[in-house]
């Protein structure tokens, strides 16, 4: 087992777009665990939007990262020493730990993963935060019905996929933007999607919207913000229920864009623009992992993950999402169970 340990390291602050400056690999020692503690090796990191977020020094809804300071992430472990914590040498574990090949934590900052629901990287996209996500946000914010026509941005990418399928489930027609061929294909052939629209082949949304979705949008799950979400706004019908989960068209502005304002619609349909954040949910994250997992092994809900290879190339992984490089849930595979 190595006794060296690579992490990466905030290396400053991006102005606009984050590039491979914006992040430093440094060498260390294997870190020891303290009392209560364990040390876990890395078997897969997640890379997420929101991370950009962390990058910045102003107020998000996550803490910023100073600095020099250890980048953090979900990953899933395995635990390779304890000391005097309640896991053992092979458990395999999640928790919010370190862009690492090990990492120290608390028992308490863990959680088993059940390998009997799913392949272990599953806990980090499908039956992990980004489903999660998908599952309230669709059913608690955007609540589709049968018969509704439901819109989801990042079709393809890990919450919005799931999003699509659950909608489905409630019996909506599903319309999902995504940024390629590919991805419209995924979505109408493998997931159920009852369209796709590739918005880098067309500046007119409006115009692709009124082809896919003629009847308005009474739900809609934004991850994307925009230009999309404009044309998207023009669309609602009376009651229509909008969830904003994510702006990830806005995530690397200098400046916020001035466009067009769609809020007279909301006076005319008496829609309902609600964010969320998925934390708020965590009461009840048990039940959501239990029905997810339910719904994989049925088949109901079909899930894909990009593996990057290697801690080295987490940051292409990370800026990868910024540029649609990703289908499903976006991951770094950093080690293999006990090695
Ligand atoms: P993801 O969708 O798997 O990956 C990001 C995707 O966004 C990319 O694959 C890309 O796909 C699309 N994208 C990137 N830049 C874009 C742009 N300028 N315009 C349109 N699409 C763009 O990521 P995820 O983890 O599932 O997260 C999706 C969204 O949910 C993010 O906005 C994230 O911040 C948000 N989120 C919110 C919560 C919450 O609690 N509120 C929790 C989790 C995630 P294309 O090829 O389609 O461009
Ligand atoms: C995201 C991932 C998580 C995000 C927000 C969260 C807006 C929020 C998590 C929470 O604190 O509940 O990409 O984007």
């Amino acid at each position: 087992m190595s006794e060296t340990n690579r992490k990466f390291l905030l290396a400053k602050r991006p102005e606009g777009t984050p590039d491979r400056d914006t992040f430093e690999l440094v060498e260390e020692d294997r870190p020891e665990p303290g009392p209560g503690e364990v040390t876990v090796r890395t078997l897969y990191l997640s890379v997420d939007p929101y991370m950009r977020g962390r990058m910045d020094a102003g107020e998000s809804y996550a803490e910023p990262w100073d600095v020099g300071e250890p980048l953090q992430g979900g990953v899933v472990g395995e635990v390779v020493e304890s000391n005097g914590a309640s896991f053992e040498p092979g458990d395999v574990v999640t928790g919010n730990l370190q862009w690492a090949d090990y990492a120290t934590a608390k028992a308490s900052d863990l959680h088993p993963v059940n390998p009997d629901l799913g392949p272990i990287s599953t806990a980090l996209g499908v039956l992990g935060m980004p489903g999660r996500t998908a599952y309230f946000g669709t059913r608690e914010v955007a609540e589709p019905k049968a018969g509704d026509t439901f819109v989801v941005t990042g079709a393809a990418g890990a919450v919005g996929s799931v999003a699509g399928q659950i909608a489905k489930l409630s019996g909506a027609r599903v319309v999902g933007f995504a940024g390629s061929d590919e991805k419209v294909a995924f979505l109408e052939d493998d997931l159920g999607f009852d369209a796709g629209i590739n918005y880098k082949q067309t500046d007119d949304y409006r115009a692709a919207l009124d082809e896919a979705a003629p009847d308005g949008v009474d739900a809609y799950f934004d991850n994307v913000g925009g230009p999309i979400t404009d044309a998207v706004f023009t669309k609602l019908n009376v009651d229509a229920r909008v969830a904003v989960c994510g702006q990830i068209s806005l995530y690397n502005a200098e400046e916020m864009p001035m466009g067009p304002r769609k809020l007279p619609q909301l006076i005319s349909t008496r829609a309902r623009v609600q964010g969320l954040l998925v934390g708020d949910f965590a009461p009840r994250f048990e039940q959501a992992t239990r029905d997810l997992a339910e719904w994989v092994a049925s088949g109901e809900v079909q899930y894909r993950e990009t593996v990057t290879e290697g801690l080295e190339n987490a940051p292409d992984a990370f800026l990868g999402l910024f540029e649609g490089e990703n289908i499903g849930k976006q991951l770094v595979k950093v080690g293999e169970r006990g090695e």
